[in-house]
């Protein structure tokens, strides 16, 4: 009987998500964001329920965009001012945060400072500020599933903002179908060190702040980007990846960015990469759930605590090492 209850309350919520109720889908999210084991089950119903629910009205044309950069180079910036133009012209916006310095400075990224005061006043907009609960890597299991719940409730464009500090940016590279990488007006010894690592991951190059005091650096860094530009190896080929200046202040630049993300998703699909592309966020999001579920059981695994308990004292007068501790517990785990 409680199971029917919680089938019916799960339906009705999900039928509230799609007519677009901005208070269901955040509930939906809080669900899905918990790490508690009691909610597990509920918010895999919702999402099953969500995602059997948007399989029904076919192929989503949700477009993910990924909005990287150091800190304050103006990510949120950028952000606000895009979302305002992709307004004006009939898209619906989500702005999902993924913040992987969390973890460990407990901060967050639109927690404390710009709010985006003028999107968030807008009826086709919804923001979502970081989670405070990180996983290992900084981008949250829950993100994708997150993606799928606000593209039920109508949003055509969904962008995440990210900070770029390494590691997390091929993880989200891989959860969106374009990913834009914002860059500070600076010298160009700075831009050698951008290039390394994370150049590599993007789709379109920004040079912010191309306003005011910061104006002529900005030029500047711009062709300096624009000079390197051949080095850039993008995967998609005879791809040349745009690299456009833009102040969010100003707003100038901005239409301009977005005509080139538009034309990166033509090309892209035309020649099968954004299908490609899906797959691959897909896989990522296998493969998140899975660490996921697999920490999970890690955790719960009560079944295995005289176990752990012997390791412990083994490894900790000396009769093993802590490298054979931890492979014997894990391996015991994968036999039960
Ligand atoms: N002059 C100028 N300042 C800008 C521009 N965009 C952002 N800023 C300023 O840069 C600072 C950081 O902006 P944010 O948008 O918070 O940057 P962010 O990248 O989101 O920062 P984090 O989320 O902390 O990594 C703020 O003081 C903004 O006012 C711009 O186009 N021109
Ligand atoms: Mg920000």
């Amino acid at each position: 009987m409680k199971k029917n209850n919680d089938h019916t309350a799960i339906s009705k919520w999900i039928n509230s998500i799609e007519k677009g109720q901005i208070r269901s889908l955040s509930q939906a999210i809080t669900l899905l964001e918990s790490t508690r084991v009691e909610d597990q089950n509920r918010a895999r119903n919702l999402l099953e329920g969500a995602l059997e629910r948007l399989n029904k009205t076919g192929p989503t044309p949700t477009i993910r965009i990924g909005i990287s950069g150091p800190p304050g180079v103006g990510k949120s910036s950028y952000i606000e001012s895009l979302g305002m133009h992709l307004l004006s012209i009939g898209f619906r916006v989500c702005v999902l945060a993924v913040d992987p310095s969390s973890r460990v400075s407990g901060g967050s990224i639109l927690g404390d400072k710009i709010r985006m005061e003028r999107l968030s006043t807008q009826v086709n907009a919804f923001i979502r500020p970081s989670p405070s609960q990180q996983v290992l890597g900084g981008v949250t299991h829950a993100t994708q599933s997150i993606m799928s719940l606000c593209e039920l409730a109508g949003y055509t464009v969904i962008l995440i903002e990210t900070v770029g500090i390494g590691q997390s940016e091929g993880a989200v590279a891989d959860m969106v179908d374009c990913f834009v990488l914002l860059n500070q007006p600076g010298s160009g010894d700075e831009l050698q060190g951008i290039k390394r690592g994370i150049l590599e991951f993007a789709d379109i190059l920004l040079v912010n702040k191309m306003d005011g005091a910061t104006k002529y650096l900005a030029q500047q860094t711009l062709q300096s980007l624009r000079s390197t530009s051949q080095l850039i190896n993008h995967s998609l080929k005879n791809y040349q990846v745009p690299i456009i200046g833009v102040s969010s202040i100003e707003e100038t630049g901005i239409s301009e960015s977005w005509q080139a993300v538009a034309k990166f998703l033509e090309q892209a699909t035309s020649i099968g990469y954004f299908e490609h592309k899906r797959q691959l966020q897909q896989e990522q999001w296998f493969k998140k759930l899975s660490e996921f579920y697999w920490l999970q059981y890690l955790h719960s695994a009560k079944h295995s605590t005289p176990l752990k308990n012997m390791l412990l004292k083994e490894m900790q007068s000396g009769k093993i090492s802590i490298l054979e501790a931890a492979q014997k517990f894990t391996r015991s785990l994968l036999n039960n």
